[in-house]
């Protein structure tokens, strides 16, 4: 095999002004804490991990610039002026007319789902997302799956496998009539999927296809710049655009958003809801005083606020991307290398292992991505996150949910590892690969009600 050359161009545009010290441990000692977890990387202390792939959500490095306009933060119950600073920042970067701060991305589809569906809608997604589609269902809707069917298969390279499947929905619009939708999800960047793009034709089509039936798109940014970054790289007539031109135009083509602040923003916590629409603003506008706090500030501190501001005009930059997905890519590569079964292409936040391949053995109800996740655990220290039919949970009916995809997320936070973390990470996926006929599955010992993932304990068979 032509070994192929990692390029070196997504070297991080920032230096370290200061670190965090990590602690190592034993195998011993790992052994016993994914126990007492009930082999849930969830459940464990962070004390014991040492590089931590749980999720890229909330564990962002922040800049020098984020951190001093904390101090400016206005702390004011009411008419902050960061929340001013906020808003202009989301209505310059991102083209939103008006915003509501939540506490985070789930507070925001807590508002818009209570808002805009009524009890027996169908709401289209491309892929479920955990909370968006609880959300969507305590709300009296009824999730369905538009997206493209490449999306379900590991293999497929396909460039833009977050692309809504237009046929899929058009069948949804034809079998219950465009009343019964009450919107469509478009999520950037899809999480579930590994992290794959949208591409800009698509979301056009999609802009044409909803206008002439009435249905209003909603847009989970949580990515959008990471998925800006793709277009860029793969979309015929973006190679010259930048990053920050192409968020805009995305945005441009729906109607309002949820974002979780805690991804590509740059920052430990936040969100918020936009949308164009006065009378969905009114309204959540009202409600958000239930659930989150007054609308200038809905459960975020002054600071809070201030750090997302700056942390938006960071993450549109084209050299962060370049770095965020090139490391990304890079500890995908080398997974290649060991001849790990990953999902290709290589995703904006994450590599995403095939458990399903990487434990044949394993069948689907021993739950072969929460095993493998425990042993990767126990080799190395390093925390990854099970994304398969633990994370699908139940459908309203209590039946198991049971995706396609069977993933182990190594999820990146942003501006926080090294290289050489990289490397460790890959080489332990590699010394578990090579002794996987070992690997048994597990039995679920205790499943709580909601988002089970969370808080679900599991014993060795
Ligand atoms: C991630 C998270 C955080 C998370 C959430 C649920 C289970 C495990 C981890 C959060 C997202 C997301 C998308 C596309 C909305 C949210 C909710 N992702 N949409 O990937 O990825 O945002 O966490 O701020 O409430 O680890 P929130």
């Amino acid at each position: 095999m032509k070994k192929k050359i990692i390029p070196r161009s997504w070297a991080e545009p920032y230096r370290m002004k200061m670190v965090e010290l990590l602690k190592t441990t034993t195998r011993a000692q790992r052994v016993n804490a994914i126990k007492k977890a009930g082999y849930n990387t969830f459940l464990l202390p962070s004390e014991d991990v040492y590089i931590d792939l749980l999720t890229d959500s909330g564990t962002n490095a922040m800049s020098d610039r984020q951190w001093s306009a904390m101090m400016l933060g206005d702390e004011a119950y009411a008419g902050s002026k960061s929340f001013e600073r906020m808003e202009k920042a989301i209505r310059k970067f991102y083209g939103y007319k008006y915003i509501i701060p939540t506490h985070q991305g789930r507070g925001a589809e807590n508002l818009l789902s209570q808002i805009l569906i009524k009890k027996g809608q169908y709401v289209p997604g491309n892929m479920y997302f955990t909370t968006t589609r609880l959300h969507q269902e305590l709300a009296g809707g009824i999730f369905a799956d538009v997206i493209i069917d490449e999306a379900h298969d590991p293999k497929n390279l396909h460039p833009f496998k977050g692309n809504v499947d237009i046929n899929k929905l058009d069948a949804l619009v034809k079998k219950h009539g465009a009343d019964k939708i009450a919107y469509i999800t478009v999520a950037t960047n899809v999480n579930m999927a590994g992290g794959q793009p949208v591409s800009m034709a698509n979301l056009r089509e999609l802009r044409t296809y909803t206008l002439q039936h009435g249905i209003k798109v909603i847009h989970d940014m949580t990515r959008v710049a990471e998925n800006a970054w793709f277009i860029k790289q793969r979309e015929e007539g973006y190679e010259n655009k930048t990053v920050r031109e192409i968020v805009l135009e995305i945005c441009s083509l729906t109607d309002g958003a949820t974002m979780s602040a805690k991804k590509d923003a740059l920052v430990n916590i936040g969100g918020f809801m936009a949308t164009n629409d006065y009378e969905v603003y009114e309204e959540a506008r009202n409600l958000v005083v239930v659930y989150e706090g007054l609308h200038t500030y809905g459960g975020l501190a002054g600071r809070d606020m201030e750090a997302i501001a700056v942390g938006i005009k960071e993450s549109v930059d084209d050299n962060h991307q370049r770095a965020r997905v090139g490391q990304v890519e890079y500890l995908g590569e080398r997974m290649k290398l060991y001849g790990i079964p990953i999902v290709e292409p290589i995703g904006g936040h994450g590599v995403f292992i095939d458990a399903k391949e990487f434990l044949p053995h394993v069948p689907q109800g021993q739950f072969p991505a929460q095993t493998l996740a425990a042993e990767i655990f126990i080799d190395s220290g390093v925390r990854t996150m099970e994304r398969g039919i633990v994370s699908a949970g139940r459908k309203p009916n209590g039946e198991n949910y049971h995706p396609n995809l069977e993933l182990v997320r190594f999820t990146i936070p942003r501006r926080v590892y090294t290289q050489a973390h990289m490397d460790v990470v890959a080489e332990s996926a590699a010394r578990v690969f090579e002794n996987r006929k070992k690997i048994k599955g597990m039995v679920m010992i205790y499943e709580p009600k909601y988002l089970r993932f969370f808080q679900a304990r599991f014993e060795k068979l």
